[in-house]
């Protein structure tokens, strides 16, 4: 090759490569604005805070003008979505679930100073350490600051179903990961969970010992997409983190039919303790014409006996909108992450559409006001009108009075 066509490649090299560069940066360095409408409850914000575009140029380019002369984009990403939070050294880390154009999925931790904008990704994605079975693709972690001094992330592991019949290349079998740590970067692998259950997804670990146990929010279901005759958000107790293991499971909060967690539902976030309770995000999900439709909801257990809720909220909380409705698995709300500072602020990470992932803001006193005000879905018509013109009839005779 001519000199001539050399220095022509190494010119383009280097100008793709600082373009690449300045996007990034302004990328990290965007100012994320809250949008002005708002229900009272949360509010949204412009930007997601977390994309594919996140992803450092070094994870994905090779750098070398020797090995890349093209600059070609060599293992890509296709999205970033369904973060774990916590707040650790005065910063927001997200823990990420990182989907590669391979489709596999691993963590990758992000923090921020303000935790609405600025996230940018540590060096290296996690090294998490596997166990004698090796996982085919882990997801969707679930942070817990536990009493017992650790940081717990629980996360599903997903394997190749081995009895599924040959030719079958879709039957997976879905199990509870545990890893432990202090600071997000090295991890110690526990065994997974081990429930009645044959399948579990989202899992998560209450922040307390519960009469002297680890307390497990589950979700018990028969298929890897199906609940079956399971599903709910279930509780159960272990000994021990090391060997997880619940001998009992039991229902804390139900499936029912024509609600929005009609086909399955899942605890979200860790739950938060509050004066009035513990508080719950979670999502339900119910199958439409266009497939499955995952909202968030909110509900409010007891104190000392986190498995008995006392307020359940009726409907969702939070639904895709606008861009939230499209990705690579639309009309899709998730959250497993959730903040709530000393100052009663609240962070709560969701992402849409398996694609990427927002934050909403709110406070401790807002989401109280919101489980504690918010009527229980009647579940038949006739009640919800009557529940409905009950308000209107309220608020119209204090419009009239005030005439
Ligand atoms: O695709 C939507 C979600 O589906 C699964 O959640 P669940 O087990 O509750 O149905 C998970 O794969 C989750 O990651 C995904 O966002």
């Amino acid at each position: 090759m001519s000199s001539d066509v050399i220095n022509s490649k190494k010119n383009n090299f280097d100008k793709r490569l600082k373009m690449l560069r300045e996007d990034y940066q302004r990328l990290i360095d965007r100012k994320n604005e809250v949008l002005e409408k708002d229900n009272g409850v949360y509010k949204r914000y412009q930007y997601p805070v977390l994309t594919d575009e996140h992803i450092p140029i070094f994870w994905k380019y090779d750098l070398n003008f020797e090995t890349n002369p093209y600059m070609m984009e060599r293992m890509g990403v296709n999205c970033v979505f369904n973060p774990g939070a916590i707040e650790l050294n005065n910063k927001i880390c997200l823990v990420a679930r990182v989907e590669g154009n391979d489709r596999k999925s691993f963590f990758a931790v992000a923090e921020s100073e303000s935790g609405i904008d600025g996230f940018h990704f540590l060096d290296y994605p996690v090294r998490m350490p596997e166990t004698d079975d090796p996982d085919t693709n882990i997801y969707d972690m679930r942070l817990t600051k536990h009493e017992d001094g650790w940081i717990y992330g629980f996360f599903c592991s997903e394997r190749k179903d081995k009895a599924a019949p040959a030719g079958d290349l879709s039957s997976a079998i879905a199990a509870c990961g545990i890893a432990r740590t202090k600071d997000l970067i090295t991890w110690e692998r526990m065994d997974d969970l081990i429930t009645p259950s044959p399948q579990q997804r989202n899992v998560v670990l209450h922040p307390e010992f519960v009469q002297g146990k680890y307390a497990l929010y589950t979700r018990p279901q028969d298929g890897f997409i199906d609940a079956g005759s399971g599903g709910g958000i279930g509780w159960g107790l272990s000994d021990s983190m090391e060997h997880a293991k619940i001998e009992e499971e039991q229902i804390v909060d139900d499936r029912q039919y024509h609600t929005i967690k009609e086909l399955k539902n899942g605890q979200g976030p860790t739950p938060i303790r509050t004066a009035k309770g513990w508080l719950h995000i979670a999502h339900g999900v119910r199958n439409t014409a266009a497939g499955l439709r995952y909202v968030l909801y909110a509900f409010l257990s007891d104190l000392d006996e986190p498995w008995k809720v006392t307020h359940r909220p009726g409907g969702f909380f939070m639904a895709p909108k606008g861009e939230e409705r499209i990705g690579d698995v639309s009309n899709v709300l998730f959250s497993n992450g959730m903040v709530a500072k000393e100052n009663g602020e609240v962070f709560l990470y969701y992402a849409s559409s398996d694609t990427r992932c927002h934050v909403a803001t709110t406070t401790v006193d807002q989401l109280l006001d919101y489980v504690l005000n918010t009527p229980e879905d009647p579940l038949f018509t006739k009640a919800c009108v009557e529940q409905r013109s009950e308000l209107i009839k309220r608020n119209l005779d204090l419009i009239r009075g005030e005439r």
